[in-house]
């Protein structure tokens, strides 16, 4: 508090942003950013399925995402479904067929694979922002965020009252090695094999989320703590997401932790010396940065 003062409590003042330039709206997502404040808002649009997720629902979240990880005046970003009965009951089930997901076209994708990618990548804090069920593919999505919110209405696990398991379906990705990482193999196997529900305060037991809140308090409590994190170094940040995933995510984590390294030795001298020189049609001198200890 000495050196921050307190967090500001007002509510911010959401604007939404349209899908594209020429003001087309998102149909199955609410994308919307603070005024004067760098959070973005994404929210699934699809109350009345649960906030169930179709191939097009996944296309434009990964619009959404894209944007916000562009927009540098971004700096975290929260993930949500709309109303209070569900953050997301995964995969739409009407539209499952035998290779995915199909929607407008008749073939199928698990484009949802992606989004989670995606959102592992992305340089910036995610944060689920859950009231309601979170399960199924709905459940992974909020596993692959950085941080979960949680309202004490909160549903959690991997299966619908018909899903998972039970009806044979499962994510063998992300889906199982993060929530091992979370909860530890023996939980992962009880979530995945019995396919439960688990409550809010036995998912904060379980290390599932960071922090279970009075369903009206749980977007001034998410946007507390995107300010908190806002006060601090952008770059910090960047690189303890990309240190946090680097061994799970193998090469790939690494490609993600060595592009930092990049990106900040590009805005050094030293790493501007060899630009330099080439446009200067010279040799490089190096002789002058130190070769620390
Ligand atoms: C979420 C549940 C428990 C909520 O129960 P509640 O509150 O009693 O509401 P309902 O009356 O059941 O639902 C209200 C309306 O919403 C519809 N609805 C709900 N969920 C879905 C859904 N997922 N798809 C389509 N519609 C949904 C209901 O039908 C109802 O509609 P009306 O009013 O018209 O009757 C409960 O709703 C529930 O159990 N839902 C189903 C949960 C579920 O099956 N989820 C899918 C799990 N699987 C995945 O998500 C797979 C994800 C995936 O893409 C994937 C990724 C990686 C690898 C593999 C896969 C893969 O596909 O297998």
């Amino acid at each position: 508090h000495r050196i921050h003062g307190e967090v500001p409590t007002h509510e911010p003042v959401w604007e939404i942003v349209a899908c594209d330039e020429n003001g087309k709206e998102f149909t199955d997502i609410i994308y919307e950013k603070a005024v004067g404040e760098a959070i973005a808002k994404i929210t699934i649009n699809r109350p009345e399925r649960r906030n169930a997720f179709r191939p097009h629902t996944v296309k434009e979240l990964i619009r959404a995402f894209n944007d916000a990880r562009d927009d540098s005046l971004v700096g975290v970003i929260i993930f949500t479904g709309k109303g209070t009965k569900a953050f997301c009951s995964g995969g739409d089930q009407a539209l499952r067929s035998k290779d995915g997901y199909a929607d407008y076209e008749n073939f199928g994708r698990l484009n949802v694979l992606d989004l989670q990618v995606q959102i592992r990548r992305l340089p910036k804090p995610v944060i689920a922002m859950v009231a309601g069920y979170a399960v199924g593919g709905g459940h992974v999505l909020h596993m692959v965020c950085d941080l979960t919110i949680a309202a004490d209405n909160a549903i959690f696990g991997q299966t619908g009252g018909q899903t998972g398991p039970k009806v044979g379906s499962f994510d063998a990705g992300y889906g199982s090695s993060i929530m091992s990482r979370l909860v530890g193999p023996k939980k992962a196997r009880e979530m995945w094999f019995l396919a439960r529900f688990y409550s809010a305060s036995e998912a904060e037991k379980m290390g599932l989320v960071n922090i279970v809140v009075p369903l009206e308090k749980l977007e001034q409590e998410t946007v507390k703590w995107c300010r908190e994190i806002l006060r601090n170094s952008p770059t910090a940040i960047r690189v303890l997401k990309s240190s946090l995933n680097a061994v799970d995510d193998g090469h790939a984590g690494l490609q993600e932790l060595g592009g930092d390294t990049t990106l900040i030795f590009y805005g050094t001298e030293e790493g501007n010396e060899g630009k330099t020189a080439y446009v200067e049609r010279r040799r490089p001198d190096f002789s002058k940065f130190p070769r620390r200890p």
